[in-house]
């Protein structure tokens, strides 16, 4: 049996800023663009618990927010700061599963299967770690427990704030039915339309359903939407690789320095590597050259984007830029090696049923 927490922080970013000034606390907070007195364009960010009783919410204009509560502490963005944050979060969370997949700034799932043997002992787990955040770092979230991590989100949801929630499968169906569709995890706006002008509502009709319909209104989503009402999920947390890196190496036929002939063999190293990558499913971050010159001296060079990717032109075009940077070197190339690093697995997408 599988056994996955989903770890969401509350009202993060306001939670963030009530950590560094602590006077604001018990007060409505709000982050997002500046109200103007009002007449301020964007929206809120996120505020906390005490500012949602006055109905303010993410992404509402910011001058509806200020309407309804003027004199409420309004803050600027600083991402620079809530990402340090979350890095705090992530770093502490880890240490309670190598098994663990992040998935935005403020949450993730782990898989805790092999740390516990009940669900008994994964409440106490999930307690344990929110504990510590909240000690530590000083900073409120809410855990969902579950056979899975569609239950797991949909039950950290059902938990805030600063709650757990265990949902066991055999509970799932009657945790769901109820719920209108547009809460089903992974159904995004356009999908929730359609569900409804077909005429389900609430999870409980898809439940209902025959599988069959909804294929053929949704096509391969059909039996995802369908199999995600019933509480059924089988993805795996993706966790980051042992696999360090992923290398290749070619020598030439002839010692040559020729840019043509360079260029093509790092292409064609490039695409073995993009190759395995591709069937490990991972992303990399950096990319290494290796040159070898006839007289058998070795030149590295490395660099690192900015985002993970799984792109092959970005491993070609980084290679190029890497080989072009010691082009002044004259010496004739015996060989050359392409190596991606910091390895990972990554899911971006947050809606995972199209329409
Ligand atoms: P969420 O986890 O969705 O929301 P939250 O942490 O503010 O509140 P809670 O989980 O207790 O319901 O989002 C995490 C952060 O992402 C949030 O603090 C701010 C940012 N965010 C936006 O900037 N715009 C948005 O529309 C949403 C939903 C979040
Ligand atoms: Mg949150
Ligand atoms: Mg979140």
């Amino acid at each position: 049996m599988r056994i996955i927490l989903l770890i969401d922080m509350d009202y993060f970013f306001a939670a963030c800023e009530e950590r560094r000034k602590p006077e604001i606390k018990g007060k409505p907070v709000i982050v997002g663009f500046d109200p103007k007195g009002g007449t301020g364009r964007g929206v809120v960010s996120t505020c906390n618990y005490e500012a949602r009783k006055f109905g303010i919410h993410s992404a509402m204009p910011i001058s509806s927010a200020y309407r309804l509560k003027p004199d409420a502490i309004f803050l600027p963005i600083d991402y620079k700061f809530y990402e340090k944050v979350s890095e705090e979060v992530m770093s502490l969370v880890k240490t309670f599963s190598s098994k663990y997949e992040q998935v935005s700034v403020d949450e993730m799932y782990l898989d805790i299967s092999d740390k516990v043997n009940s669900y008994d002992e994964a409440l106490l787990y999930a307690k344990k770690i929110k504990d510590e955040i909240n000690n530590k770092l000083k900073l409120p979230c809410s855990v969902g427990v579950s056979a899975n991590k569609l239950l797991a989100k949909m039950a950290c949801e059902a938990a805030k704030p600063n709650g757990i929630r265990l949902v066991k499968p055999e509970e799932a169906k009657t945790f769901l039915k109820n719920m209108p569709v547009g809460k089903l995890h992974g159904v995004g706006k356009v999908t929730e339309e359609k569900l409804k002008s077909l005429g389900y509502n609430t999870i409980g009709d898809i439940q209902k359903t025959d599988p069959e319909r909804l294929a053929l209104h949704f096509r391969s989503s059909g039996q995802d939407i369908y199999n995600s009402a019933n509480g059924v999920d089988e993805s795996e947390v993706l966790e980051y690789s042992e696999v360090k890196s992923i290398s290749r190496e070619r020598t030439f036929d002839e010692d040559t320095a020729e840019k043509t002939k360079i260029e093509e063999k790092l292409k064609e190293i490039s695409k073995e590597v993009f190759e395995e990558l591709k069937e490990k499913d991972f992303y990399f971050k950096t990319v290494t050259v290796k040159i070898r010159y006839s007289d058998f001296t070795e030149h590295l060079k490395s660099r690192s984007l900015l985002h993970p990717t799984n792109n092959l032109d970005q491993i070609i075009n980084t290679a190029i830029k890497l080989w072009e940077q010691s082009t002044e070197d004259k010496r004739k190339i015996r060989k050359l090696g392409v190596r991606v690093s910091t390895l990972s697995k990554r899911k971006g997408q947050k809606t995972i049923f199209g329409p």
